[in-house]
């Protein structure tokens, strides 16, 4: 029998493309997809309305559907949780609690669960960042993250839930769109390249942030997700790297295709945000315990984001 998959928060940007990927794989009938909203476009498999901090309601669909994984997308991003930063941390910890309690309760073989270069701090090392290294995030959606990795590793080792974890550098995707966090200015550009041939930046054209291209990030999930339980020898979450580039950097690969695009800067408390994260990271233990390896460079990424989205707008 095919395995059985729930995903929720399967309408954000990792969460669009990731239930299309799983669907291909197992057929869309044994992948479950819950979000908090409906989406207006027809879904290609089962879609039930979902609040992931109500744990009764995410215990009766765990109970109907009897997944054989959880992949756990729901949160609220690192600008947006500044904003509602109780909200923020409600949300993130609650969502990732009840998920892990109903793991253990009803035996759910696996657990995906994202966390996040915002793991990291102002005083974690920059260039490269270690997988193991000090951590002191100063936002409320790091302090979440750092918080759900050494929960994700409690269960583990005190229950044996399987749960699996990565690091997310910013995720740039032309599918779906992010939505409040402090990498989004990397996807917003391109819009407004083609919109406009021009675009002011909310992170200032010189700091350096990790990121990586959707198809990177689902292949580096999807591996980490099939790998058998003793190669994911982390369990609190796993670094993952591919790119690393600054605004100006990104707007002068943009130029290479778009000539005379143009590139202002109107800096805000988000880029104060991103000069708290690292700028590269050190992924070498993804790469030697299950494989992690990104195909997509900035020129590739840059080529292949202008040329979808204008073919789909
Ligand atoms: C954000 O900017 O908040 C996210 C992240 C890096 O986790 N994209």
């Amino acid at each position: 029998m095919a395995k059985r998959i729930m995903i929720l928060g399967a309408l954000g940007q990792i969460g669009t493309e990731l239930t299309e990927a799983l669907r291909k794989m197992y057929g869309s009938e044994s992948v479950l997809a819950t979000d908090i909203r409906a989406s207006e476009e027809t879904q290609e498999g089962p879609f039930a309305l979902l609040d992931a901090c109500d744990k009764r309601a995410l215990g009766e669909l765990v109970d109907a559907f009897r997944p054989d994984e959880i992949y756990h997308l729901v949160a609220m991003l690192s600008a947006n949780a500044e904003k509602t930063p109780v909200k923020g941390w409600d949300l993130n910890m609650d969502s990732l609690f009840h998920v892990l309690e109903l793991a253990r309760e009803k035996k759910v073989d696996k657990v995906f669960w994202p966390s996040s270069i915002a793991a990291f701090g102002p005083a974690s090392p920059k260039d490269p960042c270690p997988q193991n290294t000090y951590m002191d995030p100063s936002t409320v959606y790091g302090i979440s993250k750092l918080s759900g990795e050494l929960w994700c590793r409690y269960y583990h080792d005190q229950y044996g839930v399987d749960v699996r974890s990565v690091r997310y550098p910013g995720l740039i995707s032309w599918k779906g769109e992010p939505g409040g966090g402090t990498t989004d200015y990397a996807v917003e550009i391109f819009h407004e390249a083609l919109r406009s041939n021009a675009y002011t930046s909310f992170i200032d054209r010189d700091t350096r942030l990790p990121m990586m291209y959707m198809s990177d990030a689902l292949s580096a999930t999807l591996k980490i997700m099939e790998v058998p339980a003793e190669k994911v020898k982390i369990r609190t979450a796993y670094n993952i790297g591919a790119i690393s580039f600054t605004p100006g950097e990104l707007a002068e690969a943009i130029r290479l295709v778009r000539p005379g695009f143009q590139l202002r800067v109107a800096p805000d408390f988000r880029d104060a945000i991103a000069q708290s994260w690292p700028a590269v990271l050190d992924d070498l233990p993804a790469r030697m315990d299950w494989g992690h390896d990104p195909k997509f460079g900035l020129h590739e990424m840059v080529r292949d984001m202008l040329t979808n989205i204008s073919a789909h707008s």
